[in-house]
This record gives C-alpha cells, structure tokens and sequence, in this order.
C-alpha cells in the first residue's frame, strides 16, 4: 500500500491511534486523529507538535473525507463511526496493518486468549539474549503496551519485533504476515464483541496466520482442544512450517511435526532427527514464575526460538534468569510468612483458574471487579479445595458471593483496601493472599496495571501497620 499523499482518518487518539498517526504523517500521508471524548494532555501535545489536525469529543463529518481509515482495536465493529465508514465503502485497517507495512525487522506475532504478555516477554528475553551475540535488537511491543507503530521505524532487518496481538489487533489487518506466529490457547473472552460467538472470536485469532507461506512458522498448543482439532483435522493443509508443543501426551496428527514436550519435567524438542533435551522445569520455575501455565508457556518459547535458529546457550540463560512478568502472579512481599500476590491481569475465569492451580498452599483470595458473563460453578471445586476465605470486591461481589454461599467462608469489602486489611487479618503463616479477579478492572480502576499497582501500594503499606 502506497500512503504517500493518502488522506487517513485515525479513528481513537488511545495509544494505537497516536502512534498510527504519528507514523502515517512521518511516511508522507496527511492525518486526521478523531477522538469522541476528551485527548489527554499529551496526545495533545504529540499532535500539535506534530502539526496533525484532531478533533475531540464527537466524530464529525469530516472523517469521512478519506482514502483510508485506521480504527483502534478498542472501538468494536458495532460501534456507529465503523457502520459509517462502513456505508461509505472507505476502508478500515488496524495499528498493526499499518506499522507491518513498514516494518523490516522479522516479525514474532504471539496471540491466544492467555499467556500472550508472558510468552511474549519470555521470547524478548531469548531474543534479546541471542542478539546480544549476534549482534541484532528484539523490540517487544503491541497489545503488551507499547503500540507497533511507535517503534518500527527503529527497527533494521536483523532485528525481531515480538508483537503481542490481541484477537482486536488481527481484525482489519489484510496483509500482517508474522515469520513466526504463535496461538497458546483459545478459550471463551472479549466473546461481548463476537456477539456471543466462540467461532467468530477463534477466527479472528486464526488471522494470525492468514498470510505465512511455506518458509513461514506457526506454533500452537496441542493441549488446546480447540487448536487441536483445528490443526490436526483430516482434511486440515497449512501452506508453513507446523511446531506444536503441550505437556500432555503428544496425540495423533502432532507426531509427524516438529514437537516441544515434556517427558516427565524434562523438556525435550522432538524432530525427524530425534529427541534433544533442553533443560528440566527446576531449572526456570521459581516462586516469582511458577505453575502448569508457565511451563506451557516456556514450552511455546522454545518452539519460536527453534524457529528462529536460537541456540541453546541463549536459550538457556534466558530462561534460567527469568523472573515472571508484573501483575501475572507476581510475588509482592512475604510478611509474617504469608505471600502477597498480585495477579491483577487474571480479568478473566481461565487466569484465575490457573492462579488457583498454581497456589502451593491454601490462600485467602481476594476476586471481583467488573463481570464478564462469568460462570463461577466452573471454578467451585478449585476453590473449595484450595480458598480458606474469598473476599469479594467491585460490582460481581454480590454475584461472586451469591456464587460461592454455602461452599467457603466468604466477605465482601467496599473497596481493596478494605479487602486487603480483611484478607491480613484472616492470612495465616504459609498461606498466600492471592488478588486474581477474574473480572475486568474498568469498574473501580483505569485498567488492570492501575488495579495491580494499587494493590502493591496497600500491601506495602501493611509493612507499616
Ligand atoms: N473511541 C472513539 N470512538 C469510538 C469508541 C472509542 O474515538 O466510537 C476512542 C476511545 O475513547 C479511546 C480510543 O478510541 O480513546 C480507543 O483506544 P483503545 O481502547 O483501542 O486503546 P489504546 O490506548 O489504543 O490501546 C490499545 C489496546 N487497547 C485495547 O485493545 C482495548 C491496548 O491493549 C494496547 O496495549 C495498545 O493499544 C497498544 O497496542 C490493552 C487491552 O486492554 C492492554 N487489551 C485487551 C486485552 O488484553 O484483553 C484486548
């Protein structure tokens, strides 16, 4: 696609739209950033500084004088601006369509419905490891935080960017073609924006792979049911190279393609040349980076970093030091012998499910937030088994505890410094209190890393109690 005196509407002046519009302007387009509420001070100054006309509060007309439109990934295709564009056939493309555009560096696409952050920041880590010794940069950017457009411009041909997609970010992006994609699992999310439909919300993530070619890979979790059967049906034909890994037994279709596994706690890679012992789960899994999920995680990992002809020295030594990713079951302080951790990201049933899993003992949990649809009878027996008090905050508390009445002791606090003063009062020696939501933070904070953050200042706080 040539932008060259294209005139782009940017649709959202977010992170996405920002940094799209500041790209789009640097490689000769003409944009126009529309926001429908306020732009924050220094979206504001980025534009003026730029000289990139906006408008704020409200879409007018004028967007619609356009070649092109690029939409952020928070605005859904049902919202009145998309149907606009829509009915006046000016096409829509996403942040990531445009930054893939110009970017020369090889590209690590990385989405699923959990582990994205995490397995992305555990192949940034290799990578950067391995560039070190040969001499080339790994960028970790995308739904992790930091939009690809604001630093592909950096990025030279030997270097790596690892993009964390969510399944927002694959809508409307035609060309994206990753050298390595990869999917850690697909289970039900965000379905308000596939309007119910597990089908439409898998497709969407599929996109990942829509335009890898035979010298491309993609590596997904044979663990997963769903990509299972996706990846191994009768009639299934992928024009790429196929890496599967899982930590159960490796099932029919998988055999014949290259495989991570576990063999009993050891990793091995299996290919037609045999099996290669990688190292033991001892040797990474840590207080700070623990539970099943983690080692699926490293698994996935260490199929990219074959992927990418990573050697073992590399790998290794990344993994070895690698100390878990902030707010995902992070270890915030021991005090009186009780763990505080802060799993703020968990917005959804199946991370809070793997929070549960991981504990090494029984916790006070403390959960809630904004509900998703969620279903709590399918985590019941986790929590009996593992929950000696659950404390329920934000708007699912009443549904939380309604949920949970009769099977474990249970509290609702009015805020989270209320829940956390309960949770120190009921946290015996040995426990953990874990905070794993299980919702979305949007009813009492910004978003889940204000939440998490938060979370850390009151329990820092205890210390002065
Ligand atoms: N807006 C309009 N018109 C509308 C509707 C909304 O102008 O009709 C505006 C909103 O007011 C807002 C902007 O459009 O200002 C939308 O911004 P956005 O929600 O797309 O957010 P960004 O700041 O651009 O951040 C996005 C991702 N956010 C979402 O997908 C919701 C960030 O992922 C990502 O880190 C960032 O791009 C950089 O790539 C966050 C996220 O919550 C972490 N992701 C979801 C998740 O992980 O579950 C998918």
């Amino acid at each position: 696609m040539d932008i060259k005196g294209k005139k782009v509407s940017v649709i959202g002046a977010g992170k996405s739209g920002l940094a799209a519009a500041e790209l789009l302007v640097r490689k000769g387009a003409e944009a126009f950033v529309s926001e429908l509420r306020r732009i924050g001070e220094k979206g504001v100054l980025l534009l003026q500084e730029m000289q990139i006309p906006y408008e704020e509060e409200g879409h007018s007309e004028r967007v619609y004088d356009a070649d092109f439109c690029v939409i952020s990934p928070g605005i859904p295709p049902s919202a009145p601006i998309v149907q606009g564009m829509q009915a006046r056939a000016i096409p829509l493309y996403s942040e990531i369509e445009i930054a893939s555009l110009f970017c020369q560096a090889r590209i690590v696409g990385i989405t699923g419905t959990d582990g994205k952050t995490t397995t992305s920041t555990i192949v940034h880590r290799i990578c950067e490891e391995d560039g070190l010794r040969r001499g080339y940069r790994s960028f970790c950017v995308g739904n992790i935080g930091v939009p690809f457009s604001s630093m592909v411009m950096e990025m030279s041909p030997d270097d790596v960017a690892v993009v964390e997609l969510s399944s927002y970010q694959l809508e409307r992006s035609p060309a994206f073609r990753p050298d390595v994609s990869i999917i850690t699992n697909i289970t039900p999310d965000h379905l308000d924006r596939y309007s119910g439909d597990m089908q439409c919300y898998a497709a969407a993530k599929f996109r990942i792979y829509a335009n890898q070619r035979p010298e491309d890979t993609l590596v997904y979790n044979a663990d997963d049911p769903l990509l299972h059967a996706h990846f191994t049906a009768d009639n299934a034909q992928f024009p790429f190279r196929i890496f599967s890994f899982g930590m159960e037994s490796v099932g029919k279709g998988e055999i014949d393609r290259r495989t991570v596994l576990l063999d009993g706690e050891c990793i091995i890679v299996r290919t037609s040349h045999g099996d290669e012992r990688i190292m033991e789960t001892s040797e990474f899994l840590k207080k700070s980076f623990r539970g099943r999920h983690n080692i699926s995680n490293v698994l996935a990992a260490v199929g990219v970093a074959r992927a990418l002809g990573i050697g073992d020295e590399p790998l290794l030594s990344a993994l070895r030091s690698f100390l878990g990713v902030e707010h995902r079951q992070e270890l915030v302080l021991s005090i009186n012998g009780v763990d505080w951790v802060n799993d703020s990201k968990a917005t959804n049933l199946n991370a809070m499910r793997q929070a549960l899993q991981s504990l090494p003992a029984t916790a006070v949990l403390i959960a809630g937030g904004r509900d998703k649809g969620n279903d709590y009878a399918t985590i019941a027996e986790l929590v009996k088994e593992k929950i000696t008090l659950l404390i329920a905050i934000g708007e699912s508390r009443g549904k939380i505890v309604g949920a949970f009445d009769g099977m474990v002791p249970l509290k609702a606090a009015s805020s989270l410094e209320e829940a956390i003063l309960m949770a120190s009062e009921a946290a015996l020696p040995g426990q953990s209190v874990l905070f794993s939501p299980g919702c979305a933070s949007f009813d009492m904070f910004d978003n889940f890393e204000e939440r998490g953050r938060q979370f850390k200042q009151c329990v820092h706080r205890l210390l002065l109690c």
